[in-house]
């Protein structure tokens, strides 16, 4: 009998400690997050990413960790954002333009020529209205962490340099999935065609669209260079990526794991711009040397370009509110005194 009760006593502490073992293995099993994004590895986009997946880890102890997937596997954008929406996916990057359709204020950052420089994008994207902007997307389910720069927009395209706005009539221009993007360049006289980015490289190669606009380090890292024969410097917007994480996985998640999240996208952000801005300036001669032929607009002929392109203001404004508007207008005016 007793040897009958000592062999249920160790059959009982195997199992406890089997399954306290398992159950410590099961505490240390770190938090699986999908981080989506367009752009390919090598991009200043994957880059940054990259920075982010590593701070995560450091500021958890290992206990959360990013699985990256790039080159827009997850799909593009707005599909990603969907996902996030619905909780299928925890986290990715993309576009502010690509999120007016889920929240209207994102155009803000569509106006063409807001920013002459990113040391004011930097100040208005990170102060109090880049805040308001963000905090828009909670209602729509989900959380904006930081902005990264995607950078100033300009003009590739196979057919002709782009010296004046009426080069661009005729010519076939990819734009980003955006009604401020397609009514500005229609208004420019070009044949605008919305298409996600995933799709441009084969688009430009096919000849499906002749052009497209983007900053140079995309232009560079999506090899634009060995498909488009000219570029032509404009500078017409500056446009922000927007890290992003689905509302109803964010909000399941302990206050020590949220304000990680929010300390690596901190520490991302400042490498991110650092990183985009330093490529950026070796762009030019990089391009240069891919055989790219580089156009820069004149002074007056970069005004007229301006002169019709801020038309599209007046809808921009109605969409984002007049208040915010001003507010903007008003920081900026601030600013340049
Ligand atoms: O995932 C790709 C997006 O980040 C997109 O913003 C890149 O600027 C872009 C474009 O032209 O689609």
């Amino acid at each position: 009998m007793k040897m009958l009760r000592r062999t249920v006593l160790a059959t009982l502490s195997a199992a406890t400690l089997a399954a306290s073992m398992g159950a410590i293995a099961q505490d240390i099993k770190p938090r699986l997050i999908r981080f989506g994004y367009g752009l390919n590895e090598q991009s200043n986009q994957g880059r940054a990413v990259k920075v982010f997946a590593d701070e995560v880890e450091k500021l958890s102890g290992g206990k959360m960790k990013i699985r990256a997937v790039g080159a827009a596997a997850l799909g593009p954008d707005t599909q990603m954002q969907q996902a996030l929406i619905g909780g299928a996916q925890e986290m990715m990057v993309g576009s502010t333009a690509t999120l007016v359709g889920i929240t209207k204020e994102m155009a803000l950052w569509d106006t063409p020529f807001l920013f002459n420089s990113a040391k004011e994008a930097d100040a208005v994207l990170d102060g109090p209205i880049g805040q308001k902007v963000m905090d828009k997307l909670q209602e729509k389910g989900l959380v904006g962490l930081v902005y990264w720069e995607n950078g100033f927009r300009n003009l590739t395209n196979s057919q002709r340099p782009v010296a004046k706005m009426e080069d661009l009539n005729g010519i076939k221009l990819r734009v980003m999935q955006n009604p401020v993007y397609l009514d500005a360049f229609k208004t420019l006289g070009a044949n605008a065609i919305p298409l996600p980015f995933s799709e441009l490289f084969s688009a430009l190669e096919t000849k499906t669209v002749d052009g497209q606009e983007n900053p140079y380090n995309t232009i560079l890292s999506s090899k634009f260079y060995e498909v488009q024969k000219y570029l032509s410097v404009t500078n017409h917007v500056y446009s922000p990526w927007i890290v992003l994480v689905s509302k109803k996985w964010w909000d399941q998640l302990s206050k020590a794991e949220q304000k990680v999240l929010l300390d690596a996208a901190k520490v991302s952000r400042e490498f991110e711009r650092k990183d985009t801005r330093a490529e950026a300036g070796r762009a030019l001669t990089d391009l240069k040397g891919k055989g790219m032929q580089i156009n820069e607009l004149s002074p007056a002929e970069s005004a007229r370009m301006r002169d019709k392109l801020t038309k599209v203001n007046a809808l921009i404004a109605a969409n984002v509110g007049m208040d915010l508007w001003n507010e903007t207008k008003t920081s900026l005016d601030k600013m340049r005194k």
